[in-house]
């Protein structure tokens, strides 16, 4: 408490990590008089050392805005009216229960969306609704995102966890295929500031390769971009595997040699000429490529969304680690290589290097037959089975899937169907508008923090807890009490404090029982010492503690020396372990205890590749996706400070294309594919190669029953209308929503 200009004013100064995006920026937040006034980067942050971008000190904002939900929402005779939690968990128990009944709760459904990953409260309790639900008819925004990514990894590595990230900061030679991170800010690679991380690769000698359609920021602080036709990487690295070897070029493990080379020679088909022209980069330029990464002493792969979500995702991603393998650039400093959690995951327990083999699409869903992988539903199937009959019944946790998910106009359309949907969400918007009830949580600043998934994918071991900045108001529920007395009442067990206390101690039992039965714990350890341990706290904070002592720095209760929940808060900037150490082949669980380059159901994929050897007649317009630095998927356009300005939701193209389509500078264009058509101002912009338009995913708001003044005044246009859902990766089930098919004319 200070005395500032003589009065009584009060101000503090709290840390807290950001949880808008993967980069994990610590926020240095000044409060006064219990107000946000100033939200900067963590100069401490042990990981962040002060970097941030415009969303993270937009967080104040979000907390004020007037449109964000303190107030559960009942939807009555089609309006949503404010009621309290009583009402709100009555008319769920009235509503809900018969509709599950009705049948035997086979017509259940759930979409955990993207912000459920960046919270400790989701985390944890996300899974006590979709247990109470009873539902296998599980999706999440992971089919329209990373799932190749996963699946990938669970047939090479045996666990889906076990992802490769980049060594960023000790490579020489980075090639970065379909990412963006100066403006996503990095995915599936958590490194907090990579403008400085590229700066400092120039800076010790080494080059930067961007592989896109587009020539983004990433790409302008490239030594060499290349601008690949969308949906061709899976050709790209296969030739760059084969030239590899050709080149004699290849450095693998000598453990690897063997699958790797059944691996290339079934990419035999696959060369610098045969994939050229498919590919739109020439012959030369890929074998120079090919050079540039053998040559290099460090070279590291890395490839994100924009080679995930194409009907190749899962090839490319195994192609990927094809070429890391070959380059002697996995597992090693330098090069791709696997975290170590903190809170322990799969691959950090002790049980590898062997594990069952794995094989994909024993599951399916019930109209299409796409294919079930990790427990998940493919969103592609959502709207399907909805209009089936197949889901009556629908919850939705922090996801906007009529503006993210594909064939968008269709979804919207089934939503409506149902006969029941409880949102747990902060706006009522384009997908909540659907819901019976809408549960809010509070904002971000009133939550606790900590990072159990992006630490199992950071190019450090960094553990960061953050305690609440702000205080819940009255009449707020912290979110992980939302949703334990959801699944309360879905439980059939009414929505009390007494009752959420109860679903608390189920999953805390169930953490335990995990930590005790893992292979890593020491002897004799039984639940009642784990719970013990732990008693200071409760909720999310308890299972929390659990899972940092007995993981891979954990004091094990007492046990060691290491960390506990209570020596992590001591911290508020966060501990780092240090950069990444090799990991293989201890974290594989795999069959042959190594990596299983050459597994069947991957090579059996290589027919359907070299269908894509026959090019196109480059006439077909394709369509890619745009992020924008002040966007954050679907649900941050409610902030005049992150929206003002010039429209971002514009098509960029090429003026080559411009030409050809008849289009001028700011013109009004109608796009169309096979799932719809959209109308929307055209930037003629040659950061495109030709042949290619991009437009932003997250924006066609305003729609009718929403309630998002901000929002509805720059509504943009929803992409996802031009994403079909029936074009898939067959591997994984994930949309195709990068390198659509599109017309445009001129309006
Ligand atoms: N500002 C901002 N940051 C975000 C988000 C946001 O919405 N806004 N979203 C967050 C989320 S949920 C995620 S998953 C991450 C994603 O983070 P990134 O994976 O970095 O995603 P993008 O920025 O979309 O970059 C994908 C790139 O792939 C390119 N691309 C498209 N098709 C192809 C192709 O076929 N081949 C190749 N080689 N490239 C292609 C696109 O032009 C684009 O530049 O970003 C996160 N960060
Ligand atoms: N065409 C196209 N489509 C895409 C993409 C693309 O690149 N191109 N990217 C895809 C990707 S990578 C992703 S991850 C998905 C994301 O798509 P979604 O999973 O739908 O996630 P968001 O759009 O971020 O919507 C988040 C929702 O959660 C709410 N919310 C925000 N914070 C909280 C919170 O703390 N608690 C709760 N309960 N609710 C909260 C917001 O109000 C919003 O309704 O979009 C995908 N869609
Ligand atoms: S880069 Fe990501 S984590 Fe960092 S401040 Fe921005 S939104 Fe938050
Ligand atoms: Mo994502």
């Amino acid at each position: 408490m200070e005395w500032q200009n003589g009065s009584m004013s009060s101000s503090e100064t709290l840390f807290r990590t950001c949880p808008l995006c993967e980069a994990t920026c610590g926020l240095e937040i000044q409060l006064t008089d219990g107000l946000v006034t100033r939200i900067r980067g963590d100069r401490d942050d042990v990981f962040s050392q002060g970097f941030l971008c415009p969303k993270g000190t937009a967080l104040g904002r979000f907390h004020d805005d007037p449109d964000r939900l303190r107030q559960p929402l009942i939807k009555r005779d089609g309006v949503h009216e404010s009621a309290t939690w009583d009402e709100a968990y009555a008319h769920i128990a009235e509503h809900l229960l018969p509709v599950l009944e009705s049948s035997d709760r086979e017509g259940s459904g759930i979409y955990l969306g993207n912000p459920v990953v960046h919270s400790l409260d989701m985390m944890l309790f996300s899974r006590a609704v979709t247990y109470a639900l009873g539902s296998r008819k599980v999706f999440s925004a992971s089919t329209v995102d990373q799932r190749p990514r996963e699946v990938a990894s669970g047939l090479i590595y045996g666990s889906s966890l076990t992802i490769p990230v980049p060594d960023v900061d000790r490579s020489d030679v980075l090639m970065i295929l379909g990412a963006n991170p100066l403006v996503s800010n990095g995915s599936l690679a958590t490194a907090p500031d990579w403008p400085k991380r590229l700066e400092a690769l120039r800076d010790r000698g080494g080059s930067l390769i961007v592989v896109d359609p587009s020539r983004t920021k990433t790409a302008d602080r490239a030594d060499v971009h290349l601008a690949i036709r969308p949906g061709t990487d899976a050709l790209f690295l296969a030739a760059i595997a084969t030239e590899l070897v050709a080149r004699d070029l290849a450095r693998p493990d000598p453990l690897d040699s063997a699958s790797l080379s059944v691996v290339v020679d079934s990419l035999a088909a696959f060369t610098p000429s045969s994939v050229a022209a498919s590919c739109g980069i020439d012959e030369q330029t890929i074998r120079e490529t090919v050079l540039q990464l053998a040559s290099a002493k460090s070279p590291c792969v890395y490839a994100r969304i924009g080679t995930t979500v194409t009907p190749f995702g899962t090839t490319t991603s195994w192609l990927v680690d094809v070429v890391s393998a070959l380059l002697g650039a996995l597992d090693v400093p330098g090069g791709a290589m696997f975290p170590r959690n903190p809170t322990g995951s799969k691959n950090t327990r002790g049980d590898g290097p062997f594990g069952p083999a794995q094989t994909l699409g024993r599951r399916r869903t019930a109209v299409s037959g796409l294919p079930i992988e990790l427990g998940e539903h493919p969103v592609a199937a959502l709207a399907e089975e909805i209009e089936a009959g197949n889901v009556t019944a629908f919850v939705t946790i922090a996801g906007n899937p009529v503006l993210s998910c594909p064939d968008s106009e269709r979804l919207d359309h089934a939503l409506a169907g149902l006969s029941y949907m409880v949102s747990v969400d902060c706006y009522l918007n384009e997908t909540t508008r659907h819901a019976d009830v809408i549960l809010p949580p509070p904002s971000h600043l009133q939550k606790s923090h900590y990072d159990l998934a992006f630490a199992n994918l950071a190019i450090r071991n960094v553990a960061n807890y953050s305690s609440a900045v702000l205080p819940l108001d009255r009449g707020e529920l912290a979110e992980w009490d939302v949703l334990a007395r959801l699944a309360s009442v879905i439980g059939g067990q009414g929505g009390t404090a007494e009752a959420a206390a109860h679903v608390d101690q189920a999953v805390f039992e169930q953490v335990v029982a995990s930590v005790v039965d893992s292979s890593a714990a020491p002897d004799g350890l039984t639940p009642d010492e784990v719970a013990d341990a732990v008693a200071d706290h409760v909720g999310p904070e308890r299972i929390l503690d659990v899972m940092l002592r007995a993981g891979p720095f954990g004091d094990w209760f007492g046990r060691v020396d290491g960390v506990t929940l209570a020596a992590l808060i001591e911290q508020p900037h966060g501990i780092d372990y240090g950069p990444l150490e090799p990991r293989l082949p201890d974290a594989l669980l795999t069959p042959s205890g190594r990596p299983e380059f050459a597994h069947p159901d991957l090579l059996g994929d290589l027919g359907r590749l070299a269908t894509l050897l026959e090019p196109d007649t480059h006439e077909t317009l394709r369509l890619i996706n745009r992020r924008t630095l002040r966007s954050n998927n679907s649900w941050m356009h409610n902030l005049e400070i992150l929206v003002k300005g010039k429209p971002r939701c514009t098509m960029q193209m090429h003026p080559d294309d411009a030409r050809r389509f008849g289009l001028v500078a700011g013109a009004e264009a109608k796009v169309s594919s096979s799932s719809g058509s959209v109308q929307i101002a055209v930037d003629i912009n040659d950061r495109v190669r030709p042949g290619v338009v991009s437009i932003p995913h997250g924006w066609g708001h305003g729609l009718e029953g929403t309630a998002m003044a901000v929002a509805s005044r720059r509504p943009g246009v929803n992409v996802n209308v031009l994403t079909p859902s029936d074009i898939v990766d067959p591997l994984s089930g994930t949309s195709q929503l990068s390198g659509i098919a599109v017309t445009v004319a001129p309006v």
